[in-house]
């Protein structure tokens, strides 16, 4: 077979692992999209819009753990960057894909559509370069093997997204057939001497303890290493906290796990255990001012350590070059037991509340949403977040053995959970796939649902209508936060035109909810989308706290010079 730019970059794609790329198509990409197609094992999923179509690849990468998004030049790959920013921040391989002006029209007089009329249409490549691990431009065949190489095996080994942009005269050239894909995924060993010095510096720390707590934050999943985090818990015995971006990283049915912490929110009991221990064991964590609920709450100090993905620090020491999995499992052999904090969560812990249950007349509320939506939770279900006070009721729920939960908490895109579901849901066809979306995020991606029902997803959506933003309501009011109202249960019926199978149902009380998630349980041929109409200021108690520490982070005043 003789192999062309676009059908050597489809072939490590699905060497890689991909059945799916997302795409929008533009007369930059059309030959690229049609170089693509001829790879049998790649199907093409197409976007309403490329900011659309970046997080649907960032969703995919979510369950697949790694994915692609082809736009054309400049008016697609200017709105698909703040996707591949965010998986930047959240530590996820996309390869972003953008067709090209022709080689031939490169340091000429000539104007290019598209473009921002001067000669110069380096900026995309340029802005690339600050938001991913690699970026490069394909100007000649014989050179876009290596340079399709270079991007995609730093994609994958550190965890970002990379850029490739291929000129449109070039994506059908001829080139070389791609080697065995090893060359893409292999990864370097840690370094042995490194590994067996931090494992023996951490081991003596630990020992020097009486009673450490795990931490868990969202670069654990990057690092491939949750397996080996259970390792080192059961070794250790000690209670393990969760931070809230990682959510089921960490499984929540676990006897040793001690709830989410997240400082003044955190579940019942965590933020004290976390307090009361004499050392934290940091494990891939992301402290920033949301995480840490305005700097209230950041593990700090002497009797911290913490891990990274290849990096390990603890008072003293700085090691590099190892891998987590790696540090954690062979850690995981050294230690003895420390089991006070796992001993003293027990004791302090709450009890939980006796369930409440649905009065069908009664009045709509958000504990009450919350209540219905546990009750869907199996192990093969996904939650998706959105930003907003879904983040707090999203991490309120119990997760049993299995089921995973998908936020995104560090970039913090209102709008992402659309097209990420959508993307998920194409990348995890066997999976429950429920969204927590409030109305003002769902206001800045809805088309996205039309991608659902054309693709025939059994998605449940639920979208939270409180009349605004109400995140922002809590960190500081005005004007700014009331929004225009729509018909979204009625959306639905536009998005489904002559041939869609899509369910919109709006709902009022608790009975009406009940009956709405029986209609999108049994709705296989379609997205359900329940609207849940509920009070502007009824949000979590969360929400509140969260919201009043974060104001008063934001209003510090300038630091005298
Ligand atoms: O449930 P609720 O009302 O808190 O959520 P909703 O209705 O989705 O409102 C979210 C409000 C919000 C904004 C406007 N959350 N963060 N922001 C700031 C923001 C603006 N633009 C982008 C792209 N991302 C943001 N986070
Ligand atoms: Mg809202």
């Amino acid at each position: 077979m003789t192999y062309t730019v676009g059908s050597y970059l489809a072939a490590r794609l699905s060497q890689i692992g991909l059945k799916h790329h997302f795409a929008v198509a533009g007369d930059f990409n059309l030959v690229l999209l049609d170089q693509l197609l001829t790879n049998k094992n790649l199907e093409q999923v197409y976007c309403c819009n490329e900011l659309n179509c970046g997080y649907s690849a960032e969703g995919y990468a979510r369950a697949c753990g790694v994915a692609a998004a082809i736009v054309t030049f400049s008016v697609g790959g200017l709105s698909a960057i703040n996707a591949i920013a965010g998986a930047y921040a959240e530590n996820l391989p996309v390869i972003l894909v953008s067709g090209a002006p022709n080689t031939n029209d490169r340091a000429t007089e000539h104007l290019i559509h598209h473009t921002l009329a001067t000669h110069d249409w380096s900026y995309q490549l340029e802005i690339a370069k600050k938001l991913t691990c690699a970026a490069v431009a394909i100007t000649s065949a014989a050179d876009a093997p290596h340079q399709i190489d270079y991007a995609v095996r730093s994609a994958l080994r550190e965890k970002k997204p990379a850029y490739i942009e291929i000129a449109c005269n070039i994506a059908a050239a001829p080139c070389a057939a791609p080697g065995p894909v090893s060359a893409l995924i292999a990864e370097e060993p840690s370094d042995a001497a490194t590994l067996e010095a931090v494992i023996a510096a951490a081991a003596k720390f630990l020992h020097d303890t009486q009673k450490p707590v795990l931490l868990i934050g969202s670069k654990l999943r990057a690092a491939g290493a949750e397996k080996q985090a259970v390792e080192l818990a059961d070794a250790l015995g000690c209670a393990v906290t969760v931070m809230a971006a990682a959510k089921g990283f960490f499984p929540e049915d676990h006897p040793q796990f001690a709830g989410i912490y997240w400082g003044e929110i955190s579940a019942p009991g965590a933020r004290e255990i976390v307090d009361w221990a004499d050392a934290v064991v940091c494990i891939g964590t992301i402290c920033n001012d949301y995480s840490t609920v305005g700097w209230t709450a950041m593990p700090n100090g002497g009797d911290v350590l913490t891990a990274d993905q290849n990096r390990v620090y603890l008072d003293g020491y700085d090691f590099g070059r190892i891998h987590l999995r790696d540090f954690l499992a062979g850690l995981a052999r050294k230690v003895e037991k420390r089991e006070a904090t796992a001993v003293e969560f027990r004791r302090i812990r709450a009890e939980p509340r006796p369930e409440s249950r649905a009065r069908p007349e009664a009045k709509l509320m958000r504990a009450e949403i919350v209540r219905q939506i546990q009750s869907l939770v199996t192990a093969d279900t996904t939650v998706i977040a959105e930003t907003g006070d879904s983040w707090f009721n999203g991490v309120a729920l119990k997760l049993p053995g299995g089921a995973r939960f998908e936020v995104e908490m560090q970039w913090g895109s209102i709008g992402w959970s659309v097209p990420a579901t959508f993307g998920y849901a194409v990348g995890a066809p066997n999976r429950r796939i429920i969204a927590m979306i409030g109305d003002g995020s769902f206001q800045l991606t809805a088309q996205e649902v039309a991608q659902m029902i054309r693709r025939k997803l059994p998605v449940i959506i639920f979208l939270i209508n409180n009349h605004g933003y109400t995140i922002e309501v809590e960190i500081h009011d005005g004007p700014y936060n009331n929004i225009k109202n729509w018909d979204y249960a009625g959306l639905i019926q536009a998005f489904n035109a002559e041939d869609g199978r899509g369910r919109g149902i709006r709902v009022t009380n608790d009975g009406e909810l009940a009956e709405a998630i029986k209609v999108a349980l049994a709705n296989h041929d379609g997205p359900t989308l329940i609207e849940c109409i509920i009070d502007r200021d009824d949000c979590s108690a969360d929400l509140i706290s969260w919201g009043r520490l974060v104001a008063i982070a934001n209003a510090r005043p300038p630091r005298p010079l």
